[in-house]
């Protein structure tokens, strides 16, 4: 039985997580995802990205925001949700109208070299109670990854540019992390290199930092979209109205009220609608 949905808000076919990715993401606490997106798009979402940085106003109203635009493709392109619906997604509240996750918050980060993000931070979600959100749990055969973060890579980045450095493991450890394993020439960090248009998942309950940005000729552009189980969040805000009525109707769905329900809908919570948005 495939996992529902099957196409994306654009009626991409979704591209399901395979064996050997469900293995790594388990076995890790993240995945990444080489080479997406095509040269247009992404000439299009950078552009906007910068925008939206730094000329907000220049933009019309339904565009202001990091997923306004050309942008909102990246909210669900078919490889993440392929992903999501395996790791994320609670089926009971998917339909193949209604992804069964939901948006949590995102930012977009512009780094020139020597920026530096070196901040450790996470690990041991699969200790962690309900209501912290980095919750990690598996079973045989099965993932639940609760706050997952999906980072979009515009720009290439090359090993030893500063791409954000990651735990491996670090998502299941029962010990508090000690300094020798923290500090930023660790062994044990693990990053990525990858072309423009990629993107890398992580769950958030995976110790993972920011580092310092070292390309002078490239700097780093990318989003920090996080995603969450539909009745829980953990950032404040949504989109603008304007902007979620700018999506369709599947994609809208991700904005959706944080609440489970019951029964048919308007009872259960399969559906978008104004009134029915996070906050
Ligand atoms: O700066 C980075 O590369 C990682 C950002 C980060 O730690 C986070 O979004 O939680």
């Amino acid at each position: 039985m495939p996992l529902l949905p099957t196409t994306n808000a654009d009626g991409q076919e979704v591209i399901p997580m395979t064996e050997a990715q469900k293995y790594l993401f388990d076995l890790k606490g993240f995945i990444a995802l080489p080479g997406l997106l095509a040269e247009e798009e992404l000439q299009e979402i950078r552009a906007h990205q910068m925008k939206f940085l730094y000329e907000r106003e220049s933009l019309p109203a339904d565009e202001r925001d990091h997923h306004g635009g050309p942008s909102q493709i990246l909210l669900d392109h078919p490889a993440v949700v392929g992903v999501l619906n395996e790791i994320l997604s609670y089926q009971a509240l998917a339909t193949e109208q209604c992804y069964g996750f939901r948006y949590d918050h995102t930012y977009t980060s512009h780094r020139e070299s020597g920026h530096d993000n070196f901040s450790p931070h996470g690990g041991g979600g699969y200790f962690n109670f309900r209501g912290n959100s980095h919750i990690y749990q598996m079973q045989s055969g099965k993932i639940h990854s609760g706050l997952t973060r999906v980072v979009w890579e515009l720009n290439e980045v090359a090993e030893g540019d500063g791409g954000t450095l990651f735990l491996p493991g670090s998502h299941k450890a029962a010990f508090p992390r000690p300094q020798e394993w923290s500090e930023r020439d660790s062994p044990l960090w693990e990053s990525y290199a990858c072309p423009a248009g990629s993107a890398v998942i992580f769950t958030e309950a995976l110790c993972h930092s920011g580092t310092r940005w070292n390309n002078e000729q490239r700097d780093r552009l990318c989003l920090f979209t996080c995603y969450d189980t539909v009745n829980s969040k953990w950032g404040k805000g949504c989109p603008a109205p304007e902007v979620i009525a700018s999506f369709p109707e599947k994609r809208r769905t991700l904005f959706r009220g944080v609440w489970h329900g019951m029964s048919e809908v308007p009872g259960i919570n399969q559906y978008y609608e104004e009134s029915n948005k996070a906050v």
